[in-house]
């Protein structure tokens, strides 16, 4: 594994990048084949074998479950560790995983302008694997947190959907701020920090506005920008017809030192 990264001109099979403005100060960028094929092949095989994979119990809405994929997280040293549902991920460094630095700077090159510290990969071993609607609002992303994810192996869904508020949630989060706020404003940063939910159950953030699904494949890169991890959500369901592995790197910038 060398640290440099090969990326093939354009051909009819690499498809335009998209912007897409979600409005609200949301959006998507997405860069399918971004890597070729070739090389997002060989970081599969380098990161499939060799990463020591956990699959913990997490707490959602009041119930312990299996995680319903594997993950790894690596961040620089010193920073806050990651939690999410209940659960505190082992906190690896770039140094003991000199692939994921190789990773780590190539997509940096990729999206110019972050500076990613930290990655939680996801190991979708097959169909049955998933991640449920939730959004990335941990409180250590900050509020308006830039999220470039990496798609190595089989392709899946990824599914995005604006988040919906019943009137009750939105009246109980006005009265806890003790402010009147407008439609528009009805869904904060305060109110959706650590929201990361684990539910499969499609009503139960209410009827939805608005959905978008991409088909994630090897060597795509997607960017998620502004207040997506505030007014948006997104998943990666289960599909019973997926047999092959699927790794997703998420790349993100921890604000907070330990
Ligand atoms: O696998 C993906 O593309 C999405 C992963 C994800 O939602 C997450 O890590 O928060």
């Amino acid at each position: 594994m060398t640290a440099k990264t090969r990326r093939d001109p354009p051909t009819a099979a690499t498809r335009a990048a998209q912007e897409l403005d979600l409005g609200g100060g949301s959006s998507i960028s997405y860069l399918p084949g971004h890597f070729a094929a070739d090389q997002a092949d060989e970081w599969f095989k380098a990161l499939d074998s060799s990463l020591p994979w956990e699959r913990p119990e997490i707490f959602v809405r009041g119930r312990r479950s299996l995680q319903p994929r594997e993950t790894f997280y690596i961040a620089d040293p010193g920073l806050k560790p990651l939690k999410y549902s209940g659960h505190a991920p082992a906190y690896h460094i770039w140094d003991d995983f000199p692939v994921l630095q190789a990773i780590r700077d190539a997509v940096c090159e990729a999206v110019p302008g972050y500076a990613f510290n930290s990655c939680l990969i996801n190991r979708y071993a097959d169909g049955d694997s998933s991640v449920a609607w939730h959004s990335d609002a941990e409180k250590l992303f900050g509020i308006a947190p830039t999220i470039a994810s990496l798609s190595l192996g089989t392709s899946r869904d990824f599914l995005v959907r604006r988040k919906v508020r019943s009137k009750r949630a939105s009246a109980e989060v006005d009265s806890a701020h003790g402010t009147k706020r407008t439609k528009r404003e009805k869904v904060s940063a305060v109110d959706v920090i650590s929201s990361r939910g684990e539910t499969q159950d499609e009503k139960e953030l209410g009827e939805e506005t608005s959905k978008f699904s991409f088909y994630l494949g090897n060597g795509d890169v997607l960017l998620m920008r502004g207040n997506m991890q505030r007014d948006w959500e997104h998943a990666v369901p289960k599909r019973k017809a997926v047999k092959g592995t699927r790794l997703s790197l998420t790349f993100r910038t921890v604000l907070e030192p330990s």
